[in-house]
């Protein structure tokens, strides 16, 4: 009898005589770590971190892409800081959950009959897409924040689509072992239970191998691990534990990350040219040099980059705000804008500014930075910096402002 398979199965027959070899073996896989007891502890670890990921990853999704039917606030200043920190931290929790979950119910992929009814059926064939789509979106989510761009399709695309399907399947995944959960999760062990999911074993912890507490303290160690060694890109404060994260929020020119060097952009030249001039088109457009911009009003920001790849950096930015710019060329209130950078290519050359962002006061074209000048990496001559907002969408090297 193969104990492991015997807890999930209960009352199915054995194998064929000429199939018992291999995984089909009656002891093939001794550890009673495999269990519907321990499957389901990690399962509603794992669903929580993938829900939190999830949703925290919708909101991000739609800051960066927003519908048309709905413009986003420019307040809380640091919402997008918490929806896209939590949504990496949350993915790279999973990591060692999926890992155990997997090998958990590895046993589950032989078991026998491979399929009892068309239900089954379908609840086996769902777990295709949903390990499927949570390895792919895990994998592709860290190479996309260590930057290692080696895939072909077009990243923020593909990782949202195949995050409704993975999802979807979860969603079947969770219905299906509603019951299951319920039969060998926070009730009493001895409780009568009529499903054959039922956990028999008696005294968990016992015994040769490790224990569920022992994997427990493995599994939610090296989560905890890799949150507090992470958290530091995005949490202000725990930078001096960001060991694993890709990111240090403090390291860079001026004391800031950069992602797109000036060079990479090929600005380098345009940005230093003294012929530069920023453009503010409306109804009564103007141009300046860099002095005329010097000698509009100037205000303080203390805002956050915070980049998609899940790292958040305070900084205190300087510069006129764009509201003041806008008002001077006539731009109504409720217009949308777009910025545009010296840049002549590139996936972020331009972005578009809505009411709420055009019109805070703390949304600047900032021409300094920490008490310095902007560092060409920054964005010098100027560059837009606005509270909640993707890092992606503060453009860097502006040099028009163009109502829409
Ligand atoms: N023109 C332009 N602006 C840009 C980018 C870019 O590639 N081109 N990258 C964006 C991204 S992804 C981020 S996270 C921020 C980073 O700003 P920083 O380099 O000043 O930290 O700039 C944004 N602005
Ligand atoms: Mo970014």
């Amino acid at each position: 009898m193969r104990p492991s398979i015997r807890l999930l199965t209960g009352r199915f027959p054995e194998p064929p005589a000429v199939l018992r070899r291999g995984p089909l073996r009656a002891d093939a896989f001794p550890s009673r770590l495999h269990d519907p007891r321990v499957a389901s502890l990690l399962g509603i670890w794992l669903g929580t971190a993938f829900g939190v990921c999830f949703l925290t990853g919708l909101m991000s999704h739609f800051m960066q892409h927003p519908p048309s039917w709905y413009v986003w606030p420019s307040r809380p200043v640091s919402l997008y800081r918490v929806t896209q920190g939590l949504h990496v931290t949350t993915g790279l929790a999973c990591v060692p959950l999926l890992l155990a979950k997997l090998w958990t119910v590895y046993p589950r992929l032989w078991e026998w009959p491979p399929v009892r009814s068309v239900a089954h059926a379908v609840e086996r064939l769902s777990i295709v897409p949903l390990i499927a789509g949570a390895v792919f979106q895990l994998a592709t989510g860290i190479a996309n924040i260590a930057q290692w761009y080696q895939f072909r399709f077009f990243f923020t695309v593909t990782h949202y689509w195949v995050a409704w399907i993975t999802i979807g399947a979860l969603g079947v995944h969770i219905t299906a072992k509603l019951a299951v959960v319920r039969a060998n999760v926070g009730r009493r062990r001895d409780t009568r239970s009529h499903l054959t999911d039922r956990v028999s074993d008696p005294e968990p912890g016992t015994g040769a191998g490790l224990s569920r507490r022992g994997l427990g303290i493995a599994v939610t160690g090296a989560a905890g691990v890799i949150v507090a060694t992470t958290a530091g890109q995005w949490v202000p404060g725990l930078s001096g534990l960001d060991l694993l994260g890709p990111r240090r929020p403090d390291i860079g020119p001026q004391r800031l990350p950069v992602n797109k060097t000036a060079v990479a952009a090929r600005v380098t030249a345009v940005a230093r040219d003294p012929g530069y001039r920023l453009g503010v088109v409306g109804p009564r457009p103007f141009v300046l040099t860099l002095d005329e911009l010097r000698v509009f009003p100037h205000h303080e920001s203390k805002l956050p980059i915070t980049c998609v790849e899940g790292w958040a950096a305070d900084a205190s930015w300087r510069g006129p705000r764009l509201r003041d710019l806008l008002d001077a060329a006539g731009v109504p209130a409720d217009a949308t804008v777009r910025v545009e950078s010296l840049e002549a290519g590139g996936a972020y050359r331009t972005s578009e500014v809505h009411p709420p962002h055009a019109r805070d006061p703390l949304t600047l074209l900032a021409t300094g930075l920490n008490g310095a000048d902007l560092d060409i990496d920054h964005g010098y001559p100027a560059r837009l910096i606005a509270p909640n907002r993707p890092g992606v969408l503060q453009t860097k090297w502006v040099h028009r402002v163009v109502m829409l």
